[in-house]
Order: structure tokens, then sequence, then C-alpha cells
């Protein structure tokens, strides 16, 4: 059975719980990071030395980076369902993944420290403002590719959906006033309809 550590209210944990329910993986979770602590003990940093979450063991095989474990499982163990084998349309796919993390995350992450998770330093109108700015520029370009395709990876669901997905769950779920974006709503109820995406991301986000 796989091992997943990491807290739930992880997004980077939630891509990964998602990926491994959407390749019909069993896994068990462990509670570590936030306030479960357990990131600086030497057996932990001997799996990760960046003391981050998340972590997968899939037997002896031990890997962390959230989108690359993402990855990993869909072409191990989900090569039909959520894994592209062209290599072009892959590409296409992954791009969303980068992006993700470079350029969708950070915007989100000052918003939801400040409005939900009340963290000094990101309370002030300005961080938040400059955060929802950012985000508003990013999912006009996300109901742009939306509006022509059904899902991020092309005609069927695979892994740019689940990475992205998670920045969208947070998206329509955090207290703010958003723009509206038919195409994006209407991909991500679709996603969020799916019994591995409720099973990776909780309600309310905290
Ligand atoms: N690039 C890494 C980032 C990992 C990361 O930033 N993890 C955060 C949680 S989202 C973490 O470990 N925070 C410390 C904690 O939870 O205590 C990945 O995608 O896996």
């Amino acid at each position: 059975m796989l091992k997943i550590w990491g807290r739930l209210s992880s997004i980077n944990v939630q891509k990964v719980v998602w990926a491994a329910g959407e390749v019909g993986q069993a896994f068990e979770r462990i509670e570590v990071g936030g306030p479960f602590g357990g990131l600086d003990t030497p057996e932990y940093l001997a799996m990760n030395p960046n003391g981050q979450i998340p972590v997968l063991q899939d037997g002896s095989f031990t890997l962390w980076e959230s989108n690359t474990i993402v990855r990993y499982l869909a072409e191990r163990h989900g090569a039909a369902s959520i894994w592209e084998s062209d290599v072009a349309r892959r590409a296409e796919a992954e791009r969303w993944m980068d992006w993700m993390l470079s350029e969708l995350q950070p915007a989100l992450a000052p918003v939801l420290w400040g409005v939900v998770r009340k963290v000094p330093g990101y309370t002030e109108p300005s961080v938040i403002e400059n955060g929802m700015k950012q985000a508003e520029k990013l999912m006009a370009i996300l109901e742009a590719q939306l509006a022509g395709k059904p899902f991020l990876s092309g005609e069927r669901f695979g892994v740019a959906d689940i990475t992205v997905g998670c920045g969208a769950h947070r998206w329509f779920n955090m207290p703010v006033v958003r723009t509206e974006r038919p195409a994006v709503q209407r991909w991500y109820e679709s996603l969020f309809a799916r019994p591995a995406a409720q099973a990776a991301l909780p309600l309310p986000i905290a």
C-alpha cells in the first residue's frame, strides 16, 4: 500500500491524495506538517531534506515534490486513465502543472493566508488585493483555455486537471469577491463531482 505523508489542508498533499484516488491505489496518509509537526526529525529529513510535505512511499521507493509525485503515480499506476502517451499532448498538460506551481499557487497563497488563515503580515488589505489582482489575471487565462476545451489536459481528464483543480478549489471556496468565469466554474464543478476529488479536497478550506 502507498504511504502519503502530509496534512490534508496542504494543497500539495491534496494533489497527491487526489491522484492516488484517480489511479485506484489504496494508501495510508500520515498526519505531519502544520499543527502536527514532525518535519524536522532525522527520519523525516532522510525522506525529504526540504522538511516539507508531501512525501510518497511506494514500497521501497520514496519521492518528494508534489507535481513529480502526481506524474509518477499517473505513469506508474494510471497510464490508461490520467496519463497521456502522446509527447506533445502530454507537454501541453504538463505546462499547466508547472504554471500551477510557478504562477497560480504563489498568487493564491497570500490570499489564503490573509483571508482564511489570518497569518500575521498577510492580513493587510494591500497584500490581499495584490494576490487577488494576480489571481484574477491568471483566472482569465484559464477561462480562455477552458472555453474551448473540456479539460486542461485536453479532451479527457488528466494530471493537469488534478493539480490546477486543487487551486480552483481554493479559489472558489475562499470568502472573496470573484469575477464570474463560467468555463472555469463549469470545469471545477465537473472535477469536484469526482469521488477522488471529494476525498482529497476538504471543505471548508483551512
Ligand atoms: N514544491 C513543493 C512545496 C512543498 C510545500 O511547500 N509544502 C508545504 C505545505 S503546502 C509545507 O511543507 N509546509 C510546512 C508544513 O506544512 O508544516 C511541492 O510541491 O511538494
